[in-house]
């Protein structure tokens, strides 16, 4: 039987959930329950935190994951990607209060950024030979400039509207994300073979949506 984590509540949930009934996978879902066997395919459902997902798959406790690849590549699991699933697409920013001077990302020099994804920004202002001081905080990154914990953030965005209201500016674009399956490395061959199965409808789904 194939164990697959899922998040158990927040933005993931409800299209996760809805990808695996709409392969055809019957299981009873009550929101208390931790775990719930599918009916009609040997499949275990795990809910958990997403950012417990990465590592659970990692250490082969759940066999797949449904997870967001911000989430997967902060957590340094890039590799378990088998492949994008097109929901809660969203990208990683940096921003800076609307009213500071901003032309490149040199001005970031020696500036504090508060940001969840220390990870994930560190290689990227590595990479373009920024040295700056990051801050990690776990939630409400966007009012770390007006309560002075820094200069600028790097944080999740989608509509942008979050960043408005908190009167901030978004500069550059760090990361571009979408929920991903991702999958043990070592599964024995009968769970490879689920898992084959498991994408094959994943993707007939895909193309029937379209
Ligand atoms: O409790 P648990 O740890 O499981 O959940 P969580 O609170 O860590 O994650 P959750 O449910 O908020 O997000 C799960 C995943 O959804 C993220 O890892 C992303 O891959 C994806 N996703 C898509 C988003 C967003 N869109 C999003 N807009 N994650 C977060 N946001 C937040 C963002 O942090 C910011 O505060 O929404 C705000 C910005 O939204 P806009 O629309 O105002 O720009
Ligand atoms: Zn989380």
């Amino acid at each position: 039987m194939l164990r697959l984590a899922i998040q158990k509540s927040g933005r993931l949930s409800e299209d996760s959930l809805n990808l695996i009934r709409e392969c055809g996978i019957s299981f009873l879902s009550a929101s208390y329950k931790l775990k719930t066997e599918a009916t009609n395919f040997p499949l275990e459902i795990l809910y958990l935190r997403d950012d417990d997902i990465p590592g659970y798959v990692q250490d082969g406790v759940a066999d797949l994951g449904i997870v967001g690849q911000n989430v997967l590549v902060e957590a340094g699991f890039p590799g378990l990607e088998v492949e994008g699933l097109g929901f809660s697409k969203c990208r990683l920013s940096l921003a800076v209060p609307r009213a500071a001077a901003y032309d490149s990302i040199e001005n970031l020099q020696g500036v504090n950024i508060a940001t969840s994804y220390p990870r994930i920004l560190g290689d990227y202002l590595a990479e373009r030979g920024v040295k700056a001081n990051l801050h990690t905080i776990s939630g409400s990154v966007e009012i770390a400039p007006s309560i002075g914990l820094a200069e600028a953030i790097c944080d999740i965005v989608s509509s942008g509207s979050t960043l408005l209201g908190n009167g901030l500016r978004e500069v550059e674009t760090v990361f571009r994300s979408e929920a991903v399956l991702i999958a043990h490395q070592n599964l024995s061959p009968e769970k490879q073979e689920l898992l084959e199965q498991l994408q094959f409808r994943m993707q007939a789904v895909r193309r029937a949506r379209r």
